[in-house]
């Protein structure tokens, strides 16, 4: 998190990690749809000619608060390859919370265990603590065969302290409900640390509704809570 308070200018960097192909660029395409154009900038890709992130992906929303901050939120995406991991440590830097995308399907599970090993190295190697960087697990690609089960995931789910979400990114399913559990951990860790409420008057509720309100959550989890804006001109 970056906090300027003579430029009234709060930075917040999310970043995607995860094995190789799991579907961290997807996400980022999907969010990037459905953010109206007036609070994002260009969806930053850097590939490889077979569609491969080679550095990462960012996208930036960003906001102002009722009391003038002006708010930027990163999205990053690392490079999954293995051959990329000082990129992904590079990319790692400096984030307020993660969201680790895996692979659902049973034959991947071996890939995953080993990329939450590299990310808790790689968060160690950039001074990262474990306990002040939340992290968010979504096990993508629900439409494959031979997937975990619901239950399966359900297991997970309770072992572990991270908030858990089932994903199909390429149909967008999971993904706004992903971006929102990861924010809600960033804004709580960072209030927690740095008072965000108490000090610049940036309550949750303002952070994540400034955020919903400019992205269509149409049949998603979040629509009922931040419901969609009517096309203008509709009648
Ligand atoms: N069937 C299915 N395919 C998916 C899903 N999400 C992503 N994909 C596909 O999986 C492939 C890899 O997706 P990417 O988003 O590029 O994966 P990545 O994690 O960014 O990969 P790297 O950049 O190499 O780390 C693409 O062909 C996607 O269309 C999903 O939910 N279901
Ligand atoms: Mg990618």
């Amino acid at each position: 998190m970056q906090l300027n308070h003579a430029q009234r200018e709060l930075t917040v960097k999310i970043v995607y990690y995860g094995p190789g192909l799991s579907g961290k660029t997807t996400n980022l395409q999907m969010i990037h749809q459905r953010t109206q154009p007036d609070v994002r900038g260009r969806l930053l890709t850097v590939e490889t000619h077979d569609d491969r992130t080679l550095f990462f992906d960012l996208l930036p929303v960003f906001f102002s608060t009722a009391n003038g901050f002006k708010v930027k939120v990163k999205l990053f995406t690392v490079p999954g390859q293995v051959i990329h991991n000082a990129t992904r440590r590079i990319v790692l830097q400096g984030a307020d919370a993660v969201a680790f995308i895996a692979d659902s399907r049973r034959n991947a599970a071996a890939e995953n265990n080993s990329y939450w090993k590299n990310l808790m190295e790689n968060m160690r190697e950039n001074a990262l603590d474990t306990a002040q960087v939340p992290v968010v697990i979504q096990f993508n690609k629900r439409d494959l065969p031979d997937t975990k089960t619901d239950a399966e995931i359900e297991e997970t789910r309770k072992k572990g302290k991270e908030p858990v979400i089932g994903a199909i990114a390429i149909r967008g399913v999971g993904v706004l409900e992903t971006l929102h559990a990861v924010l809600q951990s960033a804004y709580r860790t960072l209030d927690a640390r740095a008072g965000l409420s108490k000090n610049i008057g940036l309550t949750e509720k303002e952070f994540l509704s400034q955020v919903f309100v400019n992205v269509d959550t149409t049949g998603t989890e979040l629509e009922k809570q931040f419901p969609p804006k009517k096309p203008t001109g509709a009648a």
